[in-house]
């Protein structure tokens, strides 16, 4: 759907008059997973493709919301701007109205909000980072709140955290509001101090491989990931005083490692201390043209993400097992969250048809599913469009 088709179906829905058009992208993860709520590295980029939302600001004190993908259509009214609804999907775009609401910004009128994604959900892309950044972009600009894009992201995340009870770090809504055509975003998520690095693959390609089986992210096993790391932090605590994983390198990890009983949790410590570094290491080869070693640190990625962190399950390993039989194939891994969801494959130009074709055919013939894949382009973060 193009914009003009977006403004018809907005005009159609809420009336004619000006409306103005947003836009904010799903993300890739290329390496440095789990490791963003324990103020590790990342390495996200944005896609091009993502969610646009619609807005115009009216006198009326009541605040609609619709989407043309999503199945949510209301109106709630200032007082209903604050408490999570019986409905997930609103919830993301509420949540961030929210946010403004608790920071005190008064909105003297309301708005007409309509969303459009395309995104595949549940897919591990940030379908719902796109649909909680492009809201406080737009919130943002209607209302001339005047609050800079670093606070936006924040706010997204927060809507994440209590509105859909997932208790995340700051990659997705970072990739979603701060990403640049081309580059990936380099982020140190304890200090937020980023790096954009140019991705230049010289004669391959980045390609998503959807498992079509859906990654649940607010089912309850991510935030147990999450706790996991908590209660490592706080065994090493005993023995040295740290406030959060991403300060333990492997020699200083490997020395208070024992101090940590529990055989899970320290599994789960290791991924996230190698996976920090690991993350380093892929961007300075990047830098350097060494697409081959940045590939191996992305399947070594894969590996701990499968051994000791425990999030990839049958789909995702298979989906990667064929991705690397392929001649051609750089690297594969998982992106994002896991549990289901896409893997990230670089391959070069040549192979990319073949991938496309062998890995599906194996993939469905191993699992019953139909993958989908993506040959992805690295796009801009959060915008007004018009
Ligand atoms: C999900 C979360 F939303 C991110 O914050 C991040 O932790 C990721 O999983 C795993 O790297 O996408």
């Amino acid at each position: 759907m193009n914009i003009q088709d977006l403004k018809s179906k907005f005009i159609e829905k809420y009336g004619e008059g000006d409306v103005d058009v947003f836009f904010s992208p799903g993300r890739v993860n290329l390496i440095g997973e789990h490791t963003d709520y324990n103020g590790g590295f990342v390495f996200p980029c944005a896609l091009t493709f993502g969610t646009y939302c619609l807005v115009r600001r009216v006198e009326r004190t009541s605040f609609r919301f619709a989407s043309l993908n999503l199945p949510f259509e209301t109106e709630l009214s200032m007082d209903e701007l604050t408490a999570p609804l019986d409905d997930k999907w609103v919830n993301y775009p509420l949540g961030v109205l929210a946010q403004f609401v608790k920071k005190g910004i008064a909105f003297d009128g309301g708005a007409d909000l309509m969303f459009y994604g395309n995104v595949p959900n549940g897919a591990g892309l940030s379908s719902s980072a796109a649909l909680e950044v492009v809201t406080a972009v737009a919130i943002n600009d209607a209302y001339n709140t005047g609050l800079d894009r670093v606070e936006l992201v924040k706010m997204s995340q927060k809507a994440e955290h209590e509105f859909a009870g997932v208790h995340c770090g700051i990659m997705d809504q970072f990739a979603s509001g701060m990403g640049a055509k081309d580059h990936a975003i380099f982020l140190n998520c304890d200090t937020l101090e980023f790096d954009l690095v140019p991705v230049k693959l010289e004669g391959a390609k980045i390609v998503i491989s959807n498992t079509n089986s859906p990654h649940k992210l607010d089912s309850g096993k991510y935030n147990e990931r999450v706790a996991e790391c908590a209660a490592a932090v706080k065994a090493i605590s005993k023995v040295k005083p740290i406030k959060n994983l991403g300060e333990l390198d492997m020699t200083s990890f490997n020395e208070v490692a024992g101090s940590i009983d529990d055989e899970v949790v320290r599994r789960r410590a290791h991924h996230v201390v190698s996976e920090i570094q690991r993350t380093s290491d892929a961007v300075a080869e990047l830098k350097r043209g060494n697409i081959d070693v940045f590939g191996t640190l992305m399947n070594a990625s894969h590996d701990s993400l499968r051994d000791d962190y425990e999030v990839t399950g049958v789909q995702l390993d298979t989906m990667v097992e064929e991705a690397r039989k392929i001649d051609g194939v750089i690297g594969s891994r998982m992106t994002g969250g896991g549990f289901g969801g896409c893997t990230v494959s670089i391959v070069k130009d040549d192979a990319v048809d073949t991938f496309i074709s062998e890995v599906g055919k194996n993939y469905e013939a191993r699992t019953g599913l139909k993958p989908e894949f993506y040959v992805a382009e690295i796009g801009e973060g959060g915008c007004k469009l018009s």
